[in-house]
């Protein structure tokens, strides 16, 4: 399944993307965003690349606990892969300029299993795989198959550990907006998905390498858990074998958040661990908008049957990690190997 995923284009329309909230701003007699309290705002250092940085971190109360959201500055990017990649689909292209009028607020990690928990709890909300009765997907080990769905797997159970700290899994696309409409109430703060721009810029962080630490992707070591040496091990065979990276990132299957090094913005695992659902529709395969754009809301062109992912799994390798790859599934899918991240826009 997690092969087919059909890459193609999409744009907008969804019911908490950025398009909502600018509208909310421009007609606040429909539907006013809600007041965000002020959040309170640190500063705290990181590092990128040997090079000592800046983050400037609000810590949003959710669910009872807070979630830390980084501020990308605004700013303006080349969205997509070059033409001299030739490895590139051709949706990836053409290479276009995008530019963010305003900062954005994102997560800096994937939403965790305990964030996600802490929503189920408080909206009593069942996800798809566990009301529909199909489940999710999981693995069955020690050296069994790393892909099968079944009933007894959902974001609870996935056939190997997780902790609180682990991103969330085997989620539909649903099942993030029951979130982030549960976190718009809970915390007064118009929380949503990313759309994909917004995601490449984030994941980007200012870097226009094929990967966002460099052209080869052995330069994700220690910056991104892939499909390595440690999953090698533990998988089947027929996967992982002549698939994986050529390093060991100790992790075979999803990783705590936060456990490598972030990226130039501050953010962690923008790329590798899980993949993240974006706000956009992608249907077909379409190439990138051309021209230069501003503020683009997410797609919503095409027959809206598939929604854009981006960033690249644990169970991935090499090209699926390119800052410029784009990739979606049914929303209807839940797999053990994509959650979601989110973000919100500076009021
Ligand atoms: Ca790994």
């Amino acid at each position: 399944m997690v092969r087919k995923s059909i890459f193609a284009v999409a744009l907008l329309a969804v019911a908490f993307g950025a398009g909502l909230f600018g509208l909310s701003r421009k007609a606040p007699a429909i539907e006013p965003s809600p007041k965000a309290p002020v959040a309170e705002e640190t500063v705290e250092e990181y590092e990128w690349k040997g090079e000592k940085r800046k983050r400037t971190i609000r810590k949003v109360k959710l669910g009872g606990e807070e979630m830390e959201f980084v501020k990308v500055p605004k700013g303006s990017f080349l969205m997509g892969s070059p033409d001299s990649d030739k490895e590139a689909w051709a949706w990836e292209k053409p290479q276009h300029k995008v530019t963010f009028t305003k900062p954005l607020w994102v997560a800096k990690y994937p939403v965790t299993k305990g964030q996600f928990a802490a929503f189920a709890k408080s909206a009593k909300y069942d996800t798809d795989a566990e009301r529909d009765g199909k489940g999710g997907y999981g693995f069955e080990g020690p050296r069994g198959k790393w892909n099968v769905q079944n009933p007894k797997y959902t974001w609870k159970e996935v056939g190997w550990e997780q902790s609180e700290r682990h991103p969330v899994v085997n989620v539909t696309w649903a099942d993030t907006e029951a979130f982030c409409k549960w976190a718009v109430k809970d915390s007064k703060t118009p929380i949503r998905l990313l759309t994909e721009a917004e995601y490449e810029y984030a994941n980007r962080g200012g870097e226009t390498t094929l990967y966002f630490t460099g052209d080869k992707v052995e330069s994700l070591e220690g910056y991104a858990n892939v499909a390595d040496e440690s999953a090698k091990k533990k998988w089947d065979k027929g996967y992982g074998g002549s698939y994986g990276v050529k390093f060991d990132d100790g992790e075979p299957f999803t990783s705590k958040v936060g456990k490598y090094k972030p990226n130039g913005f501050g953010l962690h695992d923008t790329t590798g661990n899980v993949t993240s659902w974006c706000a956009d529709w992608m249907d077909g395969v379409k190439s990138l908008p051309r021209g230069d754009v501003t503020d683009p809301a997410p797609n919503s062109e095409g027959e809206h049957k598939r929604r854009c992912v981006r960033g690249g799994n644990w169970s991935e390798s090499a090209r699926l990690f390119a800052s410029g790859c784009r990739g979606s599934w049914y929303p209807e899918n839940r797999m053990h190997h994509t959650g979601f991240r989110v973000c919100f826009s500076q009021e």
